[in-house]
């Protein structure tokens, strides 16, 4: 998918027309009314206006995310203007810039990297936009530098997936991780988090880490680099996520390795093609990270333009997806 632009001056200008003439006719649909309610002072210029950032639409993650703040956000009355990053955070710091330079009202940021979209999150504060950061953390002070965090917690992820493989290979096993996007918050706290909890446990020991940046092919491509290396010297597969992990459970049975059986396996995201592996038996555990929170992050929007103090770190509650219940919320999985 390439970059989206919900914006054109005349259109918004026409559906404000229409939301009014409606609004006037008494004949608003039901869930105009919030936005009636929060709509900004007579002679504000129509529905305010939410940019959004997004690091790329490869997997199904990001999709449905960005398919959930899409729907939220018109919901809600908001017009939302989605920038696609390219999976480039050089592109994604021109992205905020262009709208900040467009007056947005409100952006929302998913940053592909901690470290480099810094300037951007700064600029939009400079510029008085209040910035939502949102599923990744960047190198900046919530509540300060922007309005707010809202996501998962990514170093309980780690942990609670190395909880529970620790306790299925009974504290033993040797370890392949196959780590995240370099130098972005999920990979970098999953990593620790994982670590800390393995700790634990003596005879768990990481024997192999190598970067498959989130992605499917690629999660494929190094696990056979490590099977070629390691040959059978590994029990368990650490996928930063689901993608990962389905590309390793591919790489393993080409060969001839049987997962669920030879190697067991744990992941992130509990994504739908994560929990029909788990039914087939193949991939042992997915903690969930749900990439469909757009409900707090209006929620929150919301709040401040009421006024209102907003939490500076909301953290979303996440469950986890193993053979006892992936039967029970297949159908329900992005
Ligand atoms: O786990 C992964 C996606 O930033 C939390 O990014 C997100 C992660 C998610 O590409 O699948």
């Amino acid at each position: 998918m390439t970059a989206v632009d919900t914006r054109g001056h005349s259109r918004s200008i026409l559906a404000g027309l229409l939301v009014a003439l409606s609004l006037l006719a008494g004949c608003g649909r039901d869930r105009a009314t919030p936005a009636l309610k929060n709509a900004p002072p007579p002679g504000g210029g129509g529905r305010l206006v939410v940019g959004f950032s997004q690091v790329n639409h490869a997997n199904p993650w990001r999709i449905a995310e960005t398919n959930d703040i899409r729907s939220e956000a018109s919901g809600r009355g908001y017009e939302l203007i989605l920038i696609d990053g390219g999976s480039s955070a050089a592109k994604q710091v021109k992205d905020v810039e262009s709208l900040i330079a467009r007056k947005v009202d409100y952006i929302i940021l998913a940053p592909k990297e901690y470290a480099t979209l810094r300037p951007a999150i700064l600029a939009a504060r400079d510029a008085g936009i209040p910035l939502i950061l949102v599923d990744r953390m960047a190198d900046a002070v919530p509540g300060k530098d922007f309005l707010a965090f809202v996501g998962s917690d990514f170093t309980q992820e780690g942990e609670r997936v190395a909880e529970w493989l620790a306790r299925r290979m009974g504290g033993n096993a040797r370890i392949v991780e196959l780590r995240g996007e370099k130098d972005s918050s999920p990979e970098i706290d999953r990593a620790a988090g994982f670590r800390r909890a393995i700790a634990k446990h003596p005879g768990m020991r990481i024997v192999a880490s190598s970067y498959a940046h989130f992605e499917r092919l690629e999660g494929q491509k190094v696990m056979e680099e490590i099977i070629l290396s390691l040959g059978r010297g590994f029990d368990v597969v650490y996928a930063h996520n689901d993608e990962m992990a389905i590309g390793a459970i591919q790489a393993l049975k080409a060969a001839g390795i049987s997962p669920g059986k030879d190697v067991i396996l744990g992941s992130i995201d509990g994504g739908r093609d994560a929990l029909k592996a788990i039914i087939a038996g193949e991939l042992g555990v997915s903690v969930e990270c749900s990439p469909r929170f757009a409900r707090r992050i209006f929620d929150l929007i919301d709040a401040h333009r009421r006024g209102e103090a907003v939490s500076a770190r909301v953290i979303n509650e996440d469950r986890l997806f193993d053979g006892s219940n992936a039967a029970q919320f297949i159908y329900d999985a992005f």
